[in-house]
């Protein structure tokens, strides 16, 4: 009897444990952001859920200190569509922090988004940095 409510525990938990897993949505996603251009503005974004949106923090070296339009456009890097999906803070040193209201990670995850910063904005139509969000 004590063997069999043993094993009903165990069956239990690795359910619970089996359930949790299958619908894990990760709070926080980091991924490379790669220079373009010959900018060599590389480095990593990383986007946290937080209760209002998501927090996207991004971080690259050799960038300068003049003021670099940032967004979340859709598509990929390969393939982006050209209009700007969310505002981010401009990039200034290679450093920029936005919480994007209205949005989840999940959502972010579930389609096909990336970051990305233009050299300057009077030369926004060259890419100086992107990354896909994944
Ligand atoms: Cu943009």
């Amino acid at each position: 009897m004590k063997f069999a409510r043993t094993l009903l525990v165990a069956v239990a938990a690795a359910a619970v444990l089996g359930a949790s897993a299958g619908a894990a949505t990760p709070t926080t996603v980091t991924f490379p952001m790669k220079a373009l251009n010959a900018s060599g503005e590389n480095g990593t974004a990383t986007v946290t859920q937080v209760p209002t949106g998501v927090k996207v923090v991004v971080s690259l070296k050799g960038a300068p200190a003049t003021a670099q339009p940032t967004h979340i456009h859709v598509g990929t890097c390969g393939a982006i569509n050209k209009a700007p999906e969310y505002p981010l803070t401009n990039t200034v040193n290679g450093k920029s922090t936005t919480v994007v209201k209205g949005v989840t990670l999940a959502q972010l995850l579930a389609g096909h988004y990336a970051v990305n910063v233009h050299k300057s904005a009077t030369a926004i139509a060259t890419y100086v940095s992107c990354g896909n969000i994944k």
